[in-house]
């Protein structure tokens, strides 16, 4: 079993798609281990995208993932990292697969309605940074 981290982005929660997207998630057999709604500061959005300080998008990323709330997701299954980002689909809305969540709810490489991670390890990262260890079992 592997463990990644997932958020639906405000665009997507907005527009009132996080239910069906929680639906996509159980249906690829992922076990939901935690999650919560919470409307990020730019404090937490900052840390959470430190990676990417410094490149031309960062302040549009920082405005777009604090602008409503988001709602954080734990994801457990086999393979969990590549599986959750087969469902998301590429980071492009418009390079992204038929009935990925970003093809059916992103509108733009910014605004893509999904994060998820990129490695095992930076999974563990994410958690941490979003999650108690006792809120993950
Ligand atoms: P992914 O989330 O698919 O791993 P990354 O790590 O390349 O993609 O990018 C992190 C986030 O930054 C993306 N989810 C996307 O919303 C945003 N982003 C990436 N590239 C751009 C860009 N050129 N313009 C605006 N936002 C971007």
């Amino acid at each position: 079993m592997e463990r990644t981290f997932a958020i639906i982005k405000p665009d997507a929660v907005a527009a009132g798609h996080s239910g069906h997207i929680i639906a996509m998630i159980e249906e690829a057999g992922f076990r939901i281990l935690a999650m919560r709604s919470q409307h990020l500061t730019r404090a937490v959005a900052e840390g959470f995208y430190a990676v990417h300080k410094g490149k031309g998008f960062f302040d549009e990323l920082i405005e777009f993932m604090t602008e409503a709330p988001v709602i954080l997701l734990s994801l457990e299954r086999d393979n969990a990292v590549a599986q959750w980002r087969e469902v998301m689909g590429a980071t492009n809305p418009e390079s992204a697969a038929p009935g990925t969540v970003r093809k059916l709810y992103g509108a733009s490489i910014g605004r893509n309605a999904s994060h998820g991670s990129d490695s095992v390890e930076n999974a563990a990262i994410e958690l941490n940074w979003f999650f108690r260890g006792s809120e993950l079992g």
